[in-house]
């Protein structure tokens, strides 16, 4: 049966591989939610044709858009990908980190529970949640020990989902998504900063032009990293469950920052070496610093491991991620030099 969806963050990196996979798995109306903002940032649905796909106003920081959008639509599943989803920059707004990230949550329950109890409600939990981590791989019961503002926040919206949950019987789940990447990755992220970085460098070198390096931060912490699609497959999934339940969801393998540039620079068969060390390393290929450190990348608290616990999803789901973590980065790397070549076409 035909039914409505709102899914917020749809300009962002999940929200449109959500919109895409519904649109092609379901015959579902969906209703995408924007926020003004003064240059249009629509890259990442601007391939959507589709008239079952429609955008609404809906910023999470205002309570009565939040209201108006489940009065309006009653949807049937109500999925919350936006958010101020940086932990860089949490350090520097933590407030509305935590009124994004947290206290719309508290709306959205409240406008579910009010005005359409029996909408299945999916919010976006993170591994970062678990913070320093006591034990590797984490699993559902590792403790909330968050290392940011936005780690923080995005466990205060958890504890409000159990309660609402569990006060009013809703159908509400939010489970730990370990680092999930792509070709619509932000460009400040981590994976999509190097992958770009690496075609520029591609070029450069092509052009017989001294490249310039990818300037990082901590490139020893070490991250669970999978596939967006695969991602908000299984999220679907879940949706779909008999039970609000909370799985951990991620690839069981970790790697450093490092790991990711050595792949990605074979990806353009460059086989570089590391020389030096903390602030003064660098990554040097025929002479060119391809990678330096700065200071400045470095954060006020870091998270150093992050490794799923997949057990759970795997035995209860028969899921598991299609695309390996090699396979990842060569996509990422490829994809930014296809869309390098066609920028320098343009100019
Ligand atoms: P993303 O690419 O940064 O997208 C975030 C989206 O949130 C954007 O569409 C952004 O809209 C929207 N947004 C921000 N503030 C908003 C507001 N006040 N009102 C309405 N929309 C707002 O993030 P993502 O990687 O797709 O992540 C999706 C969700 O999963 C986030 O909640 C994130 O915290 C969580 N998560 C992500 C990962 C991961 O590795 N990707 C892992 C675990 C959890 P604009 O385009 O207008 O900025
Ligand atoms: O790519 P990142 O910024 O992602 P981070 O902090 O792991 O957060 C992402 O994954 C979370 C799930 O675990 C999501 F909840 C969250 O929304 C987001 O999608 O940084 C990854 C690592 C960090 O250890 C960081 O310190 O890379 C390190 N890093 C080193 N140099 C850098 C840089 N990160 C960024 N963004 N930029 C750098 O220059």
């Amino acid at each position: 049966m035909k039914k409505k969806v709102i899914v917020t963050g749809v300009t962002g990196q999940d929200g449109s591989h959500m919109v895409d996979y519904l649109l092609k798995e379901t015959d579902h109306d969906i209703f995408g939610g924007i926020r003004r903002l003064s240059v249009p940032n629509h890259r990442n649905i601007s391939h959507i044709t589709s008239s079952r796909f429609k955008l609404i106003n809906l910023d999470l920081t205002d309570q009565h858009s939040i209201q108006s959008a489940i009065i309006n639509h009653k949807p049937n599943y109500f999925i919350n990908f936006a958010a101020q989803s940086f932990v860089g920059v949490s350090w520097d707004f933590p407030g509305q980190t935590f009124s994004t990230n947290a206290n719309s949550v508290l709306h959205i329950l409240e406008g579910i529970k009010n005005h359409k109890p029996d909408c299945r409600f999916y919010n976006a939990g993170t591994s970062e949640e678990f913070g320093n981590v006591d034990y590797s791989p984490q699993d559902s019961k590792h403790p909330m020990k968050p290392r940011s503002p936005y780690g923080a926040s995005k466990c205060a919206a958890r504890f409000l989902i159990k309660v609402y949950r569990e006060s009013f019987d809703l159908f509400a789940t939010q489970c730990w998504l370990f680092n999930h990447e792509g070709t619509r990755r932000g460009i400040e992220f981590v994976t999509r900063k190097i992958s770009d970085g690496i075609a520029k460098i591609h070029f450069s070198l092509e052009r017989g032009e001294t490249p310039k390096a990818i300037v990082l931060g901590n490139i020893d912490s070490e991250r669970d990293w999978m596939d967006a699609e695969d991602a908000v497959r299984v999220i679907w999934q879940i949706l779909n469950g008999d039970k609000p339940r909370e799985y951990v969801i991620g690839t069981g393998e970790t790697n450093s920052i490092r790991k990711f540039i050595e792949i990605g620079m074979r990806t353009i068969n460059i086989s570089g070496r590391w020389e030096g060390s903390g602030l003064d390393e660098r990554y040097i290929y025929n002479g060119n610093e391809l990678v330096m450190i700065s200071e400045k990348f470095f954060r006020p608290a870091e998270v150093d491991q992050l490794k799923a616990d997949v057990t759970d999803a795997v035995r209860e789901l028969n899921w598991k991620p299609e695309i390996t973590f090699e396979q990842l980065v060569e996509k990422m790397v490829q994809n930014d030099i296809k869309l390098s070549k066609a920028e320098n076409h343009c100019v």
